[in-house]
């Protein structure tokens, strides 16, 4: 089974391309391996509780209740949009997951790692997160640049510093364990300086799960949070389904919240006896002209907007395209428009166009006698693609696969069927099969990138393909006999 996770949002942020970026990345991943009639179970959802979550309701005139639910129905419907297809969709309001936290706090507890103090620091209320003196400067967090303010209470504490030794060994012994490995030593780095114990419980925070054997007290968003990767899978209270699923073969994050998922998260499931995850994936930031997006700065890109502009599939395939996976990305609307332009609209657009306006013009026959060549390149390109899917290397992927439109354009212009059609017709049929079987190709590979292009390509060519599992295959199946002529895949704007 692979057990892919994103992360849960915020449910009061606007979502903006950086969250789309994971969703998509996520989807991709999962539609290849249901593609390849392999197990997957793919599971996203809403981060509900706390401060932060009960001011902007208060804002709003809301209860913080009102305010969430419509905030997960906003994100649901998003993800539609983005034809994202999850198997499950978590909420940290949803009972089973509070019952979850409950029990898992209380076995922590019976098990030790609990214990109560005073704590002490400077607290971000945006970034529901604690920074001592050492890690700020002009009490400023860190991560928001916003004010921070010095609160002292009296709070449960997680024994995160008794894993410390135990977490460097895991990460030195599972070279997987953090990916991308660029990544892996500012982790280790961490842990070797000492490692303090973490705050999980809050008094002045009513919007949340309330703690265990003290009621005065709610459990810190964080730990609640966390706790989604497994209790939307059944632990404790559904341990066979729990035991189908866990442990995740990739949590999916972006770097910002590494450390709560390399360090925080691997050590609760320490304490609770759990398997760890196989892979946490830290993918890179995108920014817009080299700055941070936000919503204040005014600057962040709203998906929706894009969308119902260029399409679904263009706005995927740029994401996907554009930048490695794993290192920071930078978007602007020429380099968007760039892509779809050149890859989508030139390349792949024309080739489809072009050879389908040719099969209804020449009709020439199906005829596989010189199509060896092609097989076998079409079948180790997919052996290819698929150990790239495993390593995430997306852009590659979409590379690779572009090496092949172009070829096939290349192919067209050397082959020059408008001649065959008058000199060499036996040609033209092989030339013209070639070309049908390398489309039909095409359209398996980019499934999973752009499913309704996928979609559309097929229809063109009479194949009535929904990819319900199935590796790659050769041939189609199809002759020319259903061809036709829909619309552009691509339209050119201006
Ligand atoms: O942190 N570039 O939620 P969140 C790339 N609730 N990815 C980005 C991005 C950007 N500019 N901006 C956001 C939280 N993301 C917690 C998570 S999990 C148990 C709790 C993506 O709404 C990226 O995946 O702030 C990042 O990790 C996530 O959104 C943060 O979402």
């Amino acid at each position: 089974m692979r057990y892919i996770t994103t992360p849960i949002y915020y449910v009061n942020a606007n979502p903006h391309i950086g969250h789309a970026y994971t969703q998509i990345a996520a989807d991709v991943y999962s539609r290849y391996h249901r593609l390849m009639g392999r197990q997957v179970y793919f599971l996203t959802g809403t981060d509900e509780h706390g401060e932060k979550i009960a001011r902007a309701a208060a804002e709003q005139g809301k209860t913080p209740k009102e305010f969430v639910d419509m905030g997960a129905e906003n994100f649901k419907m998003l993800w539609k949009t983005h034809n994202i297809e999850n198997d499950q969709f978590v909420r940290t309001t949803d009972p089973e997951h509070k019952e979850s936290v409950k029990e898992i706090v209380r076995r922590l507890i019976s098990g030790g790692y609990v214990y109560k103090g005073v704590y002490e620091g400077l607290y971000c209320v945006s970034c529901e997160t604690y920074f001592t003196e050492t890690q700020v400067e002009e009490k400023l967090c860190p991560d928001c640049g916003k004010n921070l303010e010095k609160l002292g209470q009296e709070s449960y504490f997680f024994k995160l510093s008794a894993f410390s030794e135990k977490l460097i060994k895991h990460i030195e012994e599972n070279p997987q364990f953090i990916m991308p490995k660029s990544i892996r030593n500012e982790i280790i780095g961490f842990l070797q300086q000492e490692l303090i114990d973490l705050s999980i419980s809050r008094q002045d925070v009513s919007w949340g799960v309330s703690f265990p054997a003290d009621d005065s007290h709610t459990v810190y968003v964080w730990f609640d949070a966390l706790i989604n990767y497994i209790s939307a899978i059944g632990y404790p209270h559904d341990m066979a389904r729990f035991g189908e699923v866990w442990p995740a073969k990739i949590h999916l994050i972006g770097k910002d919240i590494l450390k709560f998922h390399a360090v925080i998260w691997p050590a609760m499931l320490m304490a609770l006896d759990l398997k760890l995850p196989e892979t946490v994936y830290a993918h890179g930031w995108w920014m817009i002209e080299g700055g941070k997006m936000s919503k204040t700065a005014g600057n962040s890109v709203d998906p929706l907007e894009l969308i119902e502009e260029w399409g679904i599939d263009p706005f995927r395939y740029f994401l996907m395209r554009q930048v490695c996976f794993g290192e920071d990305g930078n978007y602007s609307l020429e380099q968007f428009i760039s892509r779809y332009e050149s890859d989508l609209a030139n390349d792949l657009g024309n080739l489809l166009s072009r050879v389908v306006s040719m099969l209804i013009k020449y009709q020439p026959e199906y005829d596989l006698s010189d199509s060896l060549e092609l097989e076998s390149k079409l079948k180790e390109l997919a052996t290819e693609l698929d150990a790239l899917y495993d390593d995430m290397k997306f852009n590659l992927i979409l590379e690779k696969i572009w090496e092949l439109v172009r070829e096939a354009n290349v192919y067209v212009e050397s082959s020059a069927p408008w001649r065959l059609a008058k000199e060499d017709p036996a040609t033209l049929n092989l030339v013209m099969t070639n070309l049908y079987e390398t489309l039909s190709a095409l359209a398996w590979f980019i499934y999973p990138f752009m499913p309704e292009t996928s979609q559309r390509m097929n229809k063109d060519l009479g194949l009535s393909k929904d990819y319900e599992s199935g590796e790659f295959s050769w041939p189609s199946g199809g002759d020319f006999s259903g061809v036709s002529k829909g619309a552009v895949l691509f339209p050119k704007k201006q």
